[in-house]
């Protein structure tokens, strides 16, 4: 099973998502644009998993839930990686005040390193991926687009990390939740 553990989105974000991409309608060809119920905000990928490690991972996952306070987000700007030339991602900014965040992901590193998986070697950028690029023809222009677009800042309260398995079909991948686990730790109120 391919794995990762992600932040569920509250609809109100979902549907600023869903408002944005619209705004970047005219590169409907260039992009494919993930649904609403592809949104989340990944604190970590697994990737392919035999079957038989399900019960570690949840209870890794429950682990770090433990030592994870709950935060706050704020979805604002946007973005395309890589930060030059060719775009191959469409991407929301996430900001958290406070440090948990990121703190929640080190966690995440280090405990599902515990347990066998490699720690990410690139720098932990959170982000919302609004869409793919099937082949970027467009010069430059989607580019410019994206950084051009004013959205407004919406903020959201996370509670719980989620482990999810994406299934992998002919018209996209598909999410399923397996477990939930609340975020416990620190002084958070
Ligand atoms: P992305 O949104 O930036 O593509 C499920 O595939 C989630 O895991 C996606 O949010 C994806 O990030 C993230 N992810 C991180 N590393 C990945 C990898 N090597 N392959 C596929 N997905 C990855």
């Amino acid at each position: 099973m391919r794995l990762f553990i992600a932040i569920e989105l509250s609809d109100e974000i979902k549907a600023s998502l869903r408002k944005t991409q619209r705004e970047l309608s005219a590169f409907d060809r260039a992009v494919r644009w993930v649904t609403a119920d592809q949104m989340h905000l990944t604190l970590k990928f697994l990737g392919e998993v035999p079957d038989t490690r399900a019960d570690d991972i949840r209870a890794a996952t429950e682990r770090i839930a433990q030592v994870s306070s709950p935060f706050e987000i704020a979805v604002g700007g946007c973005g395309c990686f890589p930060p030059k030339g060719r775009v191959r991602v469409v991407w929301m900014g996430v900001e958290e005040a406070s440090g948990a965040l990121a703190e929640c992901n080190e966690h995440c590193e280090s405990i599902y390193a515990e347990i066998g998986f490699e720690r990410e070697r690139r720098a932990f950028s959170p982000h919302l991926t609004l869409g793919r690029i099937r082949e970027d023809k467009t010069d430059g222009r989607l580019r410019e687009a994206v950084e051009a677009v004013q959205a407004d800042i919406h903020r959201q309260k996370a509670t719980e990390m989620c482990v999810v398995q994406s299934t992998l079909t002919p018209h996209g991948a598909r999410y399923a939740i397996i477990s939930r686990h609340s975020l416990k730790g620190g002084d958070a109120d």
